[in-house]
């Protein structure tokens, strides 16, 4: 598969320098004109396990999660004893009251989660949604409590979605947006939960890290570094709160 080309080396003698051929050479450079990134743009996120493989039989059911893979906690306990349940289906927010159809992650603690079949597509734009559970101070300013999201196909390597914490708000992090599909439960029309604008959450797109299909979502809570300190992660209800995930582009979806 490779050519040589003899290199003068001065002295009289010659070595043999691998070289790609001009006929591999063509492709290569095309598909990076094309595409204009290289694999080294999507570099793969450090210290992620693989996932303990809890779900190779789960079904597809519907656009939100279909299993929970693994599950490890900080102290919070709230919402633990209603898992799996409790974060599958669409989500049941509250609005700018926030809501408690949550399983709480504690300070650090991450749940992994599994999309079944062929899992989340990247479709133009955004392709998925996770529905935290924050809530409105007024004048526009909410109480959050973030968490950085990583997504996998093989259950092995992990792509990271950069969380900016260093603003006022979080910036590409899960946990920001309010939820209003699901709020005021049972009044007026019911919200299209994969309907980013009109149900809220956080929405992110799979074309951003490279990836052109998941079944994995990561959600590792990163309270204590957004505040600088553990208060608001700590005690039962404390740290990221997942209510839902919802597939806007699935690939099994017709
Ligand atoms: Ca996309
Ligand atoms: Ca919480």
């Amino acid at each position: 598969m490779q050519a040589a080309v003899d290199i003068d080396r001065g002295s009289g003698g010659t070595v043999r320098q691998p070289r790609l051929a001009p006929r591999l050479l063509a492709p290569l450079l095309l598909s990076l004109v094309a595409c204009g990134l290289g694999d080294d743009d999507f570099p793969d996120a450090e210290n992620q396990r693989p996932v303990d493989g809890a779900c190779p039989s789960a079904e597809v059911s519907d656009p939100f999660v279909d299993c929970v893979d693994s599950f490890i906690p900080g102290d919070a306990t709230f919402g633990h004893d209603l898992l799996p349940d409790v974060i599958l289906g669409p989500p049941r927010g509250a609005g700018a009251l926030g809501g408690t159809d949550v399983v709480s992650l504690g300070c650090g603690g991450e749940i992994t989660v599994y999309f079944a079949g062929e899992g989340i597509e990247d479709g133009p734009g955004d392709d998925f949604i996770v529905f935290e559970n924050p809530f409105a101070l007024g004048e526009g300013a909410s109480f959050v409590e973030p968490a950085q999201v990583f997504v996998s196909d093989d259950g092995e390597r992990w792509r990271e979605f950069p969380c900016d914490l260093d603003g006022e708000l979080p910036v590409g992090c899960a946990g920001i947006g309010l939820v209003h599909a699901g709020a005021p439960i049972g009044a007026g029309e019911a919200i299209d939960p994969q309907d980013h604008e009109a149900a809220g959450g956080d929405a992110f797109d799979l074309a951003e890290v490279g990836l052109t299909h998941a079944r994995w979502i990561r959600l590792v809570d990163v309270g204590e570094r957004y505040y600088g300190h553990g208060m608001w992660c700590a005690g039962g209800s404390g740290g990221f709160d997942l209510d839902a995930i919802a597939a806007i582009h699935a690939g099994h979806a017709s």
